[in-house]
């Protein structure tokens, strides 16, 4: 049977150019790289925050609304992405995402008693030079447009992968890693994508002792090592299920692959891994070495693992969730509390030059919250006159309760509201 994997890509794995990015003023505070392990943030009362909190700590340094998400062009962060700045759901030991880091935590500290160095809590505000020279991110990526990653300023990012951290742990002198973290994209809207989500990073540096009595060139000793570790990690998490490697393309590594695992009647992209460029390594004082790599998804992970139908309800506090989830409880399944209907709205409009869905898809969350469950395209074609309109079809649906006809009429009159004003489209 031929499978279609999923319609979206990520960014990583997109070779494709190129949005324009003007030239911004320098931002004035730049924060510390920080790994201290002790500032968390782990009572549960901080963790129920009011959203609107004006000053959040990250890594034990205090941080105010206002240095995140200030009115500037050199600045694309929402309200709605610093309300959950320093919630670290993966460190909670009762959440899924959690439960899961402990459960790969277990897998490597059984499989490799004391190797890997572990780290949680650097800090998600990173320089562009982090997210992405340091791991080789051409100019031109697509990734480093501010149609698809949070700036902070024209230096200063909301890191969109937890890979902003390996250089700087090579440097530091380590050799074997795992850095879990919450990670931020501008990104499209359904069940399996979410602006703010958390990545696990793996790091194995190998020297030549490591390869010299395998047969094989360095590179291929630790692809197969490489694909080894995370086939048992996969069979540690499900025991059975069915995967597939996928040749994929990193900038940071080479050769690339993608994990699938095969969930809901689809191949659903887990993981990103490789085997590092030279350059890296090179760069961070680690001469005659290679290594391997990896970036998992956690919460796709754990919608398999739990058998979680939704990325939304990562984020709910709602205690029909998280009373179904304790420590140390690995894959047990969650009972869906809710089969409320979605409801579908329609909207239509001629696109500009400078129309991009990911900025639909910002406005329509920053309606709509976390009541939007997908905004995808359901017509598109250009007229005579060489002008294109584009259909969208909202879904709204609270995976807590069931909404009112009114309630999403209004939702949708400030969606259209929106999306004509901040996004200069004329509605049809
Ligand atoms: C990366 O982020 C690479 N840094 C991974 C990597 C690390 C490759 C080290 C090689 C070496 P990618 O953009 O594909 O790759 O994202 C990795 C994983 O994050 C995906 O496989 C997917 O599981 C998850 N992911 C990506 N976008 C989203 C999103 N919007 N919501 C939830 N999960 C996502
Ligand atoms: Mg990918």
């Amino acid at each position: 049977m031929a499978v279609v994997s999923s319609a979206h890509s990520s960014i990583f794995s997109k070779t494709s150019l190129f949005h324009h990015m003007n030239c911004f003023k320098r931002f004035s505070f730049c924060l510390p790289f920080s790994s201290s392990a002790a500032a968390s943030l782990s009572t549960k009362k901080k963790w129920r925050q009011p959203v609107a909190s004006s000053v959040v700590e990250l890594c034990g340094i205090k941080i105010a609304k206002d240095d995140v998400v200030r009115d500037d062009p050199t600045n694309n962060i929402p309200d709605t992405i610093f309300s959950k700045l320093g919630m670290q759901l993966h460190r909670r030991n009762n959440h899924p995402l959690g439960i899961l880091k402990n459960g790969i935590y277990e897998y490597f500290d059984t499989n490799y008693p004391n190797m890997f160095d572990k780290f949680d809590d650097l800090c998600p505000i990173v320089s562009v030079k982090q997210n992405f020279d340091d791991v080789l991110v051409p100019a031109d990526h697509v990734s480093r447009s501010y149609n698809d990653t949070y700036y902070v300023d024209s230096q200063t990012v909301l890191r969109c992968h937890t890979s902003a951290h390996q250089a700087e742990l090579l440097r530091r002198g380590h050799t074997h890693f795992l850095v879990t973290g919450d990670v931020y994209r501008r990104d499209s809207i359904d069940s399996t994508h979410y602006p703010v989500f958390h990545q696990m990073e793996g790091v194995r540096v190998f020297t030549p002792d490591n390869w010299e009595a395998s047969c094989l060139d360095p590179t291929s000793y630790a692809a197969e090592d490489l694909k080894k570790s995370l086939e048992g990690l996969a069979r540690h998490l499900f025991g059975a299920v069915e995967m597939r490697w996928i040749d994929a393309y990193f900038p940071f590594t080479n050769p690339s692959y993608e994990l699938e695992i095969y969930f809901k009647e689809k191949w659903m992209e887990v993981l990103g891994c490789g085997v590092m460029e030279q350059e890296i390594l090179k760069s961070n004082s680690r001469l005659n070495s290679v290594a391997w790599a990896f970036g998992l998804g956690l919460e796709r992970l754990a919608m398999v693992l739990f058998d979680i139908p939704d990325i939304r309800l990562f984020w709910s506090i709602d205690e029909r969730f998280t009373s179904q989830f304790s420590e140390g409880q690995m894959g047990v399944k969650f009972k869906t509390f809710s089969k409320y209907p979605p409801c579908y709205k329609d909207m239509s409009f001629w696109i500009n030059e400078s129309f991009t869905e990911n900025n639909l898809c910002e406005v329509v969350r920053g309606v709509a919250g976390d009541l939007v469950e997908e905004v995808s395209l359901i017509d598109n074609f250009t007229n005579k006159k060489g002008m294109t309109s584009h259909c969208y079809r909202i879904a709204y649906r609270s995976m807590e309760r069931s909404l009112t006809d009114e309630e999403i009429n209004e939702l949708q009159w400030n969606v259209r509201e929106q999306v004509q004003n901040k996004l200069n489209v004329v509605l049809r």
